[in-house]
């Protein structure tokens, strides 16, 4: 495969990554990921020779092919492409390079595009799930202008709307794997969650932090990330996860009270750097700790009357739509993305 290989450079979210059809890469994970890596320039932390952008929010990828299920149009297996190892893993999903799901699928055939909105069913091959993406399809070509805004992107874009049933468990096969809604590991109160994307929930001030540092601020603190990180360690296998050394999640999420008219503050660790913003799906787990009571998120959640959960972040807030049965249990859970073509073109894998 000497050629270029058809490729999207796509904003998604709060994250930038590269689309591509599963029909262009190699059939084989590993000769697939050994080019992924040769795609992005990993390892290096600039990834100089490559198109990541030096940071785990800009080493996406997105493999894009027809659905395999009668519930679904397009599948999606999200690859995230480690920035300073020559690691490539689906061990997680991504809510936000979902968001250029849609949009992608369009612009490739692979979903015929209404006149007006197009609806696309996702199957998210990381989880099993199936999203829902309302993709704005004005004369049946997909427009990315609009005048939704989101924290963590300067600017307006066309509103992408997603919408998610039954991802409690999605990768740890229960909504509470260890069966505690706290568990004391290392000595912190933790809970240990997956509602979409394993996450391990503590107080902030459990670390001796206000929780309102900023990210650079975060990344310096080698001591701290290392308690952080013999955490994950820990949780990994209560999580039904295993060994998590390798992996990029669980996603290491501090709590505090809400400084913004929000519901909770957080700074997320995804899971060694501190997130821009926060992940969509950390961010789902994150509103759903603050439903259960006793937990560190509920005991500093101002929890919100209308079943809108902002998710305070260094940049801003994310919006999650949550439902809940009459037990309080979360039934369904959506947000608001936006996403924007960015290139269109070939990528050269061997120079
Ligand atoms: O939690 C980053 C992101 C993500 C993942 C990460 C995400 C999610 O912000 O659904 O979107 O946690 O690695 O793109």
């Amino acid at each position: 495969m000497s050629d270029g290989i058809p490729c999207l450079w796509m904003r998604g979210g709060t994250s930038k990554g590269a689309y591509f059809l599963a029909s262009d890469l190699p059939a084989d994970a590993g000769a697939r990921d050994t080019l992924l890596l040769r795609v992005m320039g990993s390892p290096d932390p600039r990834q100089i020779d490559g198109i990541g952008g030096g940071d785990p929010l800009t080493s996406k990828v997105a493999i894009l092919s027809p659905s395999s299920r009668a519930d679904a149009d397009v599948d999606y297996l999200f690859l995230q492409v480690f920035v300073d190892q020559a690691l490539v893993s689906d061990a997680q999903g991504c809510g936000n390079i979902l968001a250029g799901v849609g949009p992608a699928a369009i612009e490739r055939g692979l979903v015929p595009a209404e006149d007006g909105e197009t609806p696309v069913r996702i199957h998210m091959l990381n989880t099993g799930e199936v999203a829902l993406a309302r993709v704005q399809t004005p004369g049946g070509r997909v427009n990315y202008a609009g005048d939704a805004q989101i924290d963590g992107v300067p600017g307006t874009a066309a509103p992408v709307p997603l919408m998610f049933q039954n991802i409690a468990g999605s990768m740890c096969g229960a909504l509470l794997p260890s069966g505690e809604a706290v568990d004391m590991i290392e000595g912190v109160a933790c809970t240990l969650i997956d509602n979409g994307m394993p996450c391990v929930i503590m107080r902030a001030s459990d670390f001796g932090l206000t929780g309102q540092e900023s990210r650079e601020a975060l990344d310096a603190e080698s001591v701290l990330k290392a308690r952080i990180e013999a955490i994950r360690l820990k949780s990994g296998p209560l999580m039904n996860l295993g060994d998590v050394a390798q992996k990029s999640v669980p996603k290491m999420t501090l709590v505090s009270a809400p400084v913004a008219g929000g519901t909770i503050n957080t700074r997320s660790f995804i899971p060694h750097r501190c997130h821009a913003s926060i992940g969509v799906f950390a961010a789902v787990s994150v509103a759903t700790a603050c439903t259960l009571p006793g937990t560190p998120a509920a005991e500093l959640a101002v929890l919100p009357n209308d079943g809108r959960f902002r998710i305070e972040h260094p940049t801003g807030a994310a919006e999650v739509l949550i439902e809940q049965d009459e037990k309080g249990c979360v039934t369904a859970a959506g947000t608001l993305r936006t996403a924007r073509k960015l290139m269109d073109g070939q990528v050269w894998p061997r120079g």
